[in-house]
């Protein structure tokens, strides 16, 4: 006779929407069939049995904010590098921090004559499909034109075919910054697409002037270590990005999403327009909540090339009150999604953080080895008059690893959980309920889990650091789980590369906007859409 379960796991603690509860869930077929207090023998015959007494069961890990062998041609800063990790390193490093769904980005680019998005998502498919994946991976699309002929025929394709249902829009970096009026065009056509318009909230006017635009500032006075990177990117410049956005969303009724939110002042503007029932969310990241602008200058001397390390955009809040201050915000529902901004870049590489600031990439290869460590950033730029504008400023925020592992394994985060509805898949994922998708992590029983410090080997993705080396845990995931097969256990990989599977998402159940804008006086434009 076949057996009602494949898997099951017993006696722990089921952290479900609503509630934490001791009970068995069983699973059959990748999905999650029941949840009950217990199982009959008969009931478990034939099952693998998971004993999770005094453990915490939660849903796998849905990283919604990756970045994984993208093109960085036509990146922040133009320039190049190279992607420390592709969809089987990076998604190795996810199962291991207890996640079972990235969500990546396919960029478009402004090289060329091909417009065509649906392009675009079929190059990184293929990319994600040459070494298969760990876990479950999804995109969105971030689109740096406005062409109205392919937003009108390739989004309804983008949603319908490939269940693509969210956008990334930039207010800064000169090879992706849209002007007002674009971003209003691709705003309105993803509103009208069901689709989720999130945006990377810069005025990237503002860092362009305090950082060499004009005579006196950041470059021309020599203050180009990866320190005054934060200072290019003083909290004014989340700031006036996110009003703008906010704006601009508000004018067309369209709902957003800002991604990587790092400033006390961003989450302001958001909590004040969340208040007037604006239909405004928000996600945030580790480095946020676990750096300040002083880890920039950490290693060596203030100016050691070795801090480009730390650096990240936006950059991390200027003091530890204002992690406080954004934990607030991830409490009272500011904030509603936390992602890792997985952003992989080696440091001892020639197309890592380096590729910035030395002079010609192609014949770089075995140039620096080694010779930058502890050295002053002057020395290391005697090439090129480099600075901090070119260095990779996106960072391997520590695996995808730590973007769920990381608050409960300080302790700092046990009652926050993610919210998935967002982008399209919930139920399938981040519940624990009859019909679900079996993605499960679990943790070892605080009481027998011995605290550790980080090593950057632990995370398992193909970068030579982690900012958070050395950190303290006082957890980690145990098993994780992908529909029903266990891909992590007691710290090995156990699953196979191509265990993961593409995810067709739904329409994103925030494009609609807020139930009550019809009634809403303030409303404007609303003929837009009659
Ligand atoms: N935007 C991201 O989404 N990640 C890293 C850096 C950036 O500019
Ligand atoms: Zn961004
Ligand atoms: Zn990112």
């Amino acid at each position: 006779m076949e057996s009602k379960f494949d898997l099951v796991v017993v006696n722990g603690n089921v952290v479900t929407a609503s509630d934490i509860s001791t009970c068995c869930i069983g699973i059959k077929d990748g999905k999650i069939r029941a949840l009950a207090d217990s199982f009959t023998g008969d009931e478990l015959k034939g099952a693998e049995v998971i004993d999770a007494q005094g453990a915490y069961v939660m849903p796998g890990g849905i990283d919604a904010h990756v970045h994984l062998c993208q093109d960085l041609e036509t990146g922040p800063h133009g320039l190049g590098g190279e992607c420390a990790d592709n969809f089987e390193t990076g998604s190795r490093s996810a199962a291991a921090g207890g996640t079972t769904t990235i969500i990546t980005f396919a960029t478009q680019t402004r090289k060329g004559e091909d417009r065509s998005l649906l392009k675009v998502v079929e190059a990184y498919n293929t990319r994600a499909e040459e070494t298969g994946s760990y876990v479950d991976y999804g995109f969105h699309i971030i689109i740096v034109r406005n062409d109205a002929d392919i937003l009108e025929n390739e989004m309804p394709i983008l949603m319908n075919d490939w269940g693509i249902s969210s956008i990334k829009l930039f207010l800064t970096y000169k090879t992706q910054c849209l002007t007002d009026s674009q971003l209003l065009d691709v705003m309105f056509a993803a509103r009208k697409n069901a689709i989720t318009t999130m945006i990377h909230a810069e005025n990237g006017d503002m860092i362009e002037w305090l950082t060499g635009s004009v005579e006196n500032k950041l470059e021309q006075k020599g203050m180009v270590a990866p320190f005054y990177h934060a200072l290019s990117r003083p909290p004014i410049v989340e700031g006036e990005a996110t009003n703008r956005a906010i704006a601009l969303a508000q004018l067309i009724q369209s709902p957003i999403l800002f991604v990587h939110v790092g400033s006390v002042l961003g989450a302001a503007n958001l909590r004040r327009a969340q208040t007037m029932g604006l239909p405004i969310y928000a996600e945030t990241c580790p480095q946020y909540f676990h750096l300040t602008w002083n880890d920039l200058k950490r290693f060596h001397s203030p100016t050691c090339f070795e801090n480009s390390k730390m650096i990240c955009s936006p950059p991390p809040p200027l003091t530890v009150s204002d992690h406080e201050d954004l934990f607030v915000g991830l409490a009272n529902g500011t904030f509603t999604i936390y992602s890792s901004d997985h952003c992989p870049f080696r440091y001892d590489h020639p197309h890592g953080k380096l590729s910035g600031v030395l002079e010609h990439k192609p014949s770089m290869e075995g140039e620096i080895e080694h010779q930058h460590e502890g050295k002053e950033l002057q020395g290391l730029l005697r090439r090129k008059q480099g600075a901090f504008r070119f260095y990779s400023q996106w960072d391997p925020w520590c695996g995808d690893t730590i973007a769920f592992a990381i608050y409960w394994g300080t302790g700092k985060g046990s009652d926050f959980t993610t919210e998935i509805c967002r982008y399209g898949m919930y139920p399938r994922k981040g519940a624990l309920m009859p019909g679900s998708d079996a993605d499960l992590v679990i943790w070892h029983p605080d009481e027998t889990f011995k605290s550790f410090h980080l090593t950057n080997s632990m995370l398992h993705h193909n970068v030579d650091y982690t900012p958070y080396e050395g950190t303290e845990f006082s957890n980690w995931p145990r098993y994780t789980i992908l529909r029903g097969k266990i891909i992590w256990a007691n710290g090995e990989i156990v699953g196979k590369v191509r265990d993961g599977k593409y995810v067709k998402r739904g329409p994103s159940l925030l494009s609609q906007g807020s139930p009550r804008a019809d009634r809403d006086p303030r409303r404007v434009a609303s003929w837009l859409y009659e």
